[in-house]
């Protein structure tokens, strides 16, 4: 299952790494977890859509020389006098550092940057407007600034463990911060709606926990062990589904219905992926997306 993709660019020095980072930083990525060990660090920082791209033939930007690193953007003008700005303000002669902005063969417009000697990056636009944009509004799979609760069910906690996994690999992958994630567990699937509804209305405090963005759902029901399995299971779908509508809040719905353990098993992440990934996944782009409805927001979409 593939999960998302990294493009390293090893800076040689300290300098080069907090120039690498502030740079990155001032042009209004947003933030990834990165990591701090003994050997190494890394700082990461997320846009919402990532693709690897093998070319052959001329590469799409070679002025001055090839950039590895191509990154799209909206209103490339105002990205370009960030770019220029932050270069002035660490004294650095712009010239040599910053192309213009020039119209390529393929639709766009771009200009390289090399805040650092031998790191170059592109940043590029399409000139028609429309192209490259979906035709609908849809929500981002970034999660920085979010705020969710994981309610999982303890009954077959040999799945939901797994699936428990996932979803939190997912969020944080994705940049939520840890001390944003707040798992609950409850004995059963029957639990799991008391909860999430809980979860959903609650009023913050002060100094108590807070308003949650999205609520993901974890549990397993196994047709051949469990009796009554077709009422509990409606009951569990229906409760998450309305504790949804009446509040607004997104719920992704991560509890399992399967015929055998084997294939609970294969779905929480042997065979056939992760639900709980999968859940988590559906809960970033529904904040994301009732964010943008909610304030007209259609920029990106
Ligand atoms: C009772 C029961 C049964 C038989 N099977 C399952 C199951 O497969 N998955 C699950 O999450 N929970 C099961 N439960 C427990 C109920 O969800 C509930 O926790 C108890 O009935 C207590 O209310």
């Amino acid at each position: 299952m593939i999960k998302g993709i990294s493009f390293l660019r090893q800076a040689a020095t300290t300098a080069e790494y907090e120039r690498l980072t502030g740079f990155f930083s001032a042009l209004g990525f947003t933030p990834g977890n990165g990591w701090d060990e003994e050997q190494s660090r890394g700082a990461s920082f997320l846009a919402p859509v990532g693709n690897l791209e093998i070319v052959e033939g001329v590469m799409p930007v070679t002025a001055p020389s090839v950039a590895h690193v191509m990154v799209e953007v909206t209103q490339l003008d105002a990205v370009r006098s960030a770019a220029l700005a932050w270069l002035r303000g660490r004294g650095a002669e712009t010239a040599g550092l910053a192309t213009e902005i020039v119209e390529t063969d393929w639709k766009s417009r771009l200009f390289t940057v090399e805040p650092v000697p031998g790191h170059l990056f592109g940043f590029w636009e399409w000139t028609d407007p429309l192209k490259g944009k979906p035709i609908a509004i849809e929500g981002d799979l970034s999660a920085a600034g979010m705020r969710f609760a994981i309610v999982a069910a303890r009954w077959n906690a040999v799945i939901t463990d797994r699936l428990l996994d996932g979803a939190l690999d997912a969020l944080l992958r994705s940049g939520a911060a840890r001390r944003h994630i707040e798992i609950v567990r409850v004995p059963g699937a029957w639990e799991v709606p008391a909860a999430a509804r809980t979860l959903a209305e609650r009023i913050p405090v002060t100094g108590g926990p807070g308003a949650v963005d999205a609520i993901i759902t974890l549990g397993c029901l196994i047709r051949g062990e469990t009796a009554h399995y077709e009422a509990i299971y409606n009951e569990v779908a229906r409760g998450i589904g309305q504790s949804q509508q009446e509040t607004g809040i997104p719920h992704a719905f991560g509890v399992l219905t399967c015929e055998t353990l084997e294939q609970a098993l294969n779905r929480a992440g042997v065979k056939a992926g992760n639900k709980g990934f999968e859940a988590a996944v559906a809960a970033i782009e529904m904040v994301s997306l009732r964010r943008k409805l909610l304030n007209s927001d259609s920029e990106g979409a």
